[in-house]
């Protein structure tokens, strides 16, 4: 299986043929590869050896470790395309997956300079500032903390907000047009990965995105943290 006088090292010529058995679908998402000790028999390798293989697959998002339990194959990522103004609810129903949020921290507030400035508010003005982590399927995907200027939806409750936010808009008869987006990496925070269920330290994805109604008036500005392990942003590019 295999080829020692090859000049591709062997723990990348193990990490290629799990790579394949994965992809074959041999394992399941969420179920455990063979253990340690049948895969150093299986390979006929030192333990090193085969870790180094492992751990290149966890770092590529293909497997995750559980401390105490095993190696376990990981759930493929959600392929995000970049150029569509989507929502996060139609994202994942496109996908057959369900959403669902929980919302945390719901208040109206005075909002801090930076955020005034994006959204091209007066002094004075308040936003409806909240955070929600969004699930697909029950497993968190990304928190968002959402501010939204107040004069443009007065009476928003949090009732509403379990549902979907760009739904509430465009029911409001409110045409959402454009957005810009940062997109940046980062390492999780301790709070936010006790929220996404994640290790520290992990990768995450930091997107903030200033969106416009129709009119040319910011609507929202939407700061988020996206599980690295969970998603793949994709772009079509033109020349
Ligand atoms: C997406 C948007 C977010 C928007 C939300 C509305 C990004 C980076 N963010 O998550 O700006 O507020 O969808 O989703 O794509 P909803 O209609 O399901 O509440």
């Amino acid at each position: 299986m295999l080829d020692k006088q090859s000049p591709i090292p062997i723990y990348i010529q193990i990490e290629e043929q799990l790579r394949a058995r994965i992809s074959a679908g041999e394992f399941e998402a969420g179920a455990a590869i063979p253990s340690e000790r049948e895969l150093t028999e299986s390979f006929g390798v030192s333990r090193m050896t085969l870790r180094q293989a492992v751990t290149n697959l966890v770092n590529d998002g293909l497997l995750y470790r559980e401390k105490g339990r095993g190696t376990f194959v990981a759930s493929p990522k959600v392929e995000q395309p970049l150029n569509g103004l989507t929502s996060f609810t139609e994202d994942m129903k496109a996908r057959g997956m369900v959403p669902s949020n929980q919302l945390i921290d719901f208040k109206e507030i005075d909002p801090e300079p930076d955020v005034a400035g994006e959204l091209g508010l007066q002094s004075g003005e308040k936003v409806f500032s909240f955070k929600r982590i969004r699930y697909a399927d029950d497993k968190p995907m990304a928190i968002e903390r959402t501010f939204l200027p107040v004069k443009l939806f007065p009476g928003l409750t949090e009732e509403a907000l379990k549902g979907s936010l760009y739904s509430i808009i465009e029911e409001q008869q409110l045409r959402i047009s454009h957005a810009s987006q940062r997109m940046e990496a980062a390492l999780v925070k301790k709070e936010d990965a006790e929220l996404l269920k994640i290790g520290m330290p992990s990768p995450v994805l930091c997107i903030e995105r200033l969106s416009y109604l129709g009119n040319g008036s910011p609507f929202e500005l939407v700061r988020s943290i996206y599980r690295a392990d969970r998603y793949k942003f994709i772009t079509d590019i033109k020349r």
